[in-house]
């Protein structure tokens, strides 16, 4: 959604600036897309608020596409995901980090110009102890063919999104969008089931004294990182001068969220521990639409050696390094990264 010219705005409901948005556009689809992807994100919100009642807690007992093991939450998220925007005509398929394969839409439903990707419910090892968790989506162009879609026509990099967004289940559940045309955010009104703006065009600011890293992982880490964190930890008598502050919430969203509000560097770098894997964090739905957020909030996103929505995906799970946030930190691990041998 675009950049609302002012104070004006705030208050706006998601549907009225949708509407808004995409007034005699040809993108009038998306407007409604994206008001259908927030309605579902309504109703994970109330499931994940409802989990320690409703016995929907825990492990299933089987595992995603990456080995790990999917909570029942994780599963009732991508189905609620699928069943509020499947049907409206705007989606042609969709892929998830809860579905090994693409999901085509059925035959009853017309065939929509956009591919959604999803990660029904990211950082769902919190669920457990009640801290944040949240949805990440990225919305793709359908590439023109004929016939049914294909995983092919999914590998598109970061820089072709159309849309991209996220909820945020915290003490209040937020959404936060942009088009590519700056990035805002909504807050849940729970007395009337409405997305209000909140957060006009959110901006990052371009310097920062905090970091947010996995420290556990410190052993493993490349030496760039390991020269970016130690300088970061030296303080006020090492090279940078100042005194660092570090947070780790282990859910991408509350962390991106938290770098919006108040800047901040986020790095899931890639690690020595398997040579195969580039990282953690999947390229299509996680890496992919925070880097767009983040750059169109003015921020800087990159694996350490190439913009994270310059890289062509391989395959619909791939994994990716992520270093992203303020422009200046940012820059400098690719500096970093370049003056290593
Ligand atoms: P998930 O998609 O299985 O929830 O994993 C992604 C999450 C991110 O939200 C978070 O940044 C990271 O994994 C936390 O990793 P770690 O367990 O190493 O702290
Ligand atoms: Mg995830």
């Amino acid at each position: 959604a675009g950049t609302p010219p002012g104070k004006a705005h705030m208050g706006t409901s998601f549907s009225e600036f949708n509407t808004g948005e995409f007034a005699e556009s040809p993108q009038t689809d998306l407007g409604v897309l994206l008001g259908q992807v927030a309605t579902a994100c309504k109703v994970i919100s109330a499931a994940v608020a409802r989990g320690p009642l409703s016995d929907t807690l825990g492990y299933t007992g089987t595992d995603n596409i990456q080995g790990e093991n999917q909570q029942k939450l994780d599963l009732i998220a991508n189905e609620l995901m699928i069943r509020w925007t499947e049907w409206g005509g705007q989606v042609a398929a969709m892929a998830s980090e809860e579905m090994a394969d693409i999901y085509r839409i059925p035959t009853q439903y017309r065939q929509g110009r956009y591919l959604l990707v999803f990660d029904p419910l990211d950082g769902s090892s919190n669920l457990d102890v009640n801290v944040s968790v949240g949805s990440i989506f990225s919305i793709l162009a359908r590439p023109a063919g004929e016939g049914e879609v294909e995983d092919s026509d999914f590998l598109q990099p970061g820089v072709m999104q159309v849309a991209a967004g996220y909820a945020l289940y915290g003490p209040a559940t937020m959404l936060v969008v942009t088009t590519g045309h700056g990035v805002n955010g909504f807050t849940l009104d729970e007395e009337t089931g409405e997305f209000i703006l909140t957060h006009p065009h959110l901006t990052i600011s371009p310097d920062t004294r905090e970091f947010a890293i996995n420290a556990s992982n410190a052993r493993m880490w490349e030496a760039p990182v390991i020269r970016y964190i130690d300088e970061c930890l030296a303080g006020v008598n090492g090279p940078r001068g100042e005194a660092f502050n570090m947070r780790w919430v282990a859910s991408m969203v509350a962390e991106i969220h938290r770098i919006l509000i108040r800047g901040g560097v986020f790095l899931y770098p890639k690690d020595n521990r398997d040579p195969t894997r580039p990282g953690k964090l999947r390229l299509m739905y996680e890496a992919n639409p925070m880097s767009f957020i983040v750059e169109q909030a003015g921020g800087a996103a990159s694996t350490g050696r190439e913009p994270i929505m310059q890289v062509q995906p391989q395959a619909l799970h791939q994994r990716v390094a992520v270093i992203l946030g303020s422009r200046n930190e940012v820059e400098r691990l690719v500096q970093y990264h370049l003056d290593a041998p």
